[in-house]
Parts: structure tokens; C-alpha cells; sequence
């Protein structure tokens, strides 16, 4: 079984790749895709560039190209919740498209007929993460990640896609990762460490913490590489 292991930009990757063996590379649909071993397990690393186009590209191709049977999410995100704070872990039980708006024909936001509001992780994956964090004494919170193509540095709109989603954090790719997974019946987990708390010093923060806290959740994300193939070996 092989599993996807994505990030959305170079510094996300970066920590994962480092820890491969036997890599080889493959550029397709103008993205670099680093096909190796991590403890034994066969792995597909890819970044997919920000937002939620490519990062849904980049998802289809690490199934349908590659053949991934799992996908696992590594990456920053901006915290709406208080309790999260920079370097902090969060594990999404659903996602939601902050940005999709369809209200004007009565429907709530984020949703579009035939499809659904927030899409759950897989509870294994996530099952699996509690494992790791409880063995290493990590602290990991659960909850709902808001995605939108928007990098958010606005207290007025983190407060209102905290409120209209009920949502712990924000990004720009996992909900459109697990509208693809979902729709090939693909199981998949998205982490997310806390680079910035989306207001007013987002930017600052983001470019301050960016490395450090893509590095908390690579090395997270390799703890659970080790716990799956325990589990299946
Ligand atoms: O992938 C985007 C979403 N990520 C999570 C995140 C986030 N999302 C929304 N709002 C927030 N407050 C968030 N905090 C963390 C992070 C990432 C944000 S977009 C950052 C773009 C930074 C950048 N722009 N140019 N470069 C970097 C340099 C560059 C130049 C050429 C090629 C590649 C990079």
C-alpha cells in the first residue's frame, strides 16, 4: 500500500524528503512528485503549490497517477480558536470551504447541492494520530479547518469563519483535498501546525514561524508513517 504524504509549498515538504530513501522523481502536470521509502513503507511526497486548485490536483494525481490507497496532509494553518497557539497541532475532524457562497439561492454557507458542508477525516487516520501524541506526550487538538482561497490576516473574517463553521483554524487546501478523497472513497488525514493566529500580525508571524512550524508537523506526520506500518505488519 502506498501512502500520499502532500504539503502545499516547498517548506512544508521539505523536512519529509529529507527523511526518505530510494527517492526518485517524476515531474508531471508541472509538479515534482518524490516516490521513496520511510521505514520501510512506499511513499509519494508532493507539494502542490498554494490554494485549493492545485492542491486538488495535485490529491487526484497522487491517486489516480500514482495510486495512492491513503493521503496524508502536512502543513501551517492560521488559528481561530484561542486555545491555539504558534507551533501548536491540529488534527481536522471535518473541513468546509469558508469562500463558497451560494446563499443568494437560500443555501447555507459552504455547501453545494450533491455535496456536503464539512467532510470528515477518516476516524482510523485520526485514531492513529492520538496514538502517536499520547505515546510522545504531543498535545493535539481536533477540530473543524476552515479552507478558502484567502490568506486571512483580518480579525473581522477569522472571527466569522470561526463563528459561521464552527471552525478551530484556516487554510487554503485541505477541504478541497478531501472533496477529492472523498470522492474516490480515498481515506485521508490532514495536520496542520500553527504558524499564525489569521489578524492583524498574520504576515509577520507567518514568515517568522513558517519553517518551524512545518517541521513540527512533518516530523509528526513520519511518527504516524511508523505507527501505520506497525499496525499493519
Ligand atoms: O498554503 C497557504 C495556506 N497555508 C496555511 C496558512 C494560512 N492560510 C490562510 N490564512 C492564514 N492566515 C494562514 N496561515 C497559514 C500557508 C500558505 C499561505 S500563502 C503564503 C504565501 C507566501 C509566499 N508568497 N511568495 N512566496 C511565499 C515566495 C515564493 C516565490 C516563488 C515561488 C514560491 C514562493
Amino acid at each position: 500500500m502506498k501512502i500520499a504524504i502532500m504539503g502545499a509549498m516547498p517548506e512544508e515538504i521539505e523536512p519529509l524528503i529529507e527523511k526518505l530513501e530510494n527517492v526518485t522523481t517524476t515531474i508531471y502536470a508541472k509538479n515534482k512528485y518524490y516516490e521513496g521509502t520511510y521505514n520501510g513503507q512506499e511513499v509519494v511526497v508532493a507539494y502542490s503549490k498554494i490554494g485549493k486548485v492545485f492542491a486538488a490536483l495535485t490529491a487526484t494525481i497522487l491517486i489516480e497517477k500514482f495510486g495512492c490507497e491513503q493521503l496524508l496532509f502536512s502543513g501551517v494553518a492560521g488559528a481561530i480558536s484561542d486555545d491555539l497557539k504558534i507551533g501548536d497541532l491540529i488534527i481536522a475532524d471535518g473541513l468546509c470551504q469558508h469562500d463558497l457562497d451560494i446563499t443568494a439561492f437560500g443555501h447555507p454557507h459552504g455547501y453545494v447541492p450533491e455535496g456536503e458542508v464539512c467532510i470528515a477525516s477518516d476516524s482510523y487516520l485520526r485514531q492513529i494520530a492520538k496514538r502517536v501524541a499520547q505515546r510522545k506526550s504531543i498535545s493535539l487538538k481536533e477540530g473543524v479547518i476552515a479552507t478558502g482561497d484567502q490568506f486571512v490576516a483580518d480579525p473581522e473574517r477569522k472571527a466569522w469563519i470561526g463563528k459561521t463553521f464552527n471552525a478551530d483554524a484556516l487554510e487554503m487546501e485541505g477541504a478541497s483535498v478531501a472533496v477529492v478523497c472523498d470522492a474516490f472513497n480515498v481515506p485521508f488525514f490532514i495536520l496542520r501546525a500553527i504558524s499564525d493566529s489569521a489578524d492583524m500580525d498574520a504576515n509577520f508571524d507567518f514568515d517568522a514561524f513558517l519553517e518551524s512550524s512545518a517541521k513540527t508537523s512533518a516530523d509528526f506526520i513520519l511518527s504516524m508513517v511508523e505507527e501505520i506500518t506497525a499496525s499493519n505488519g
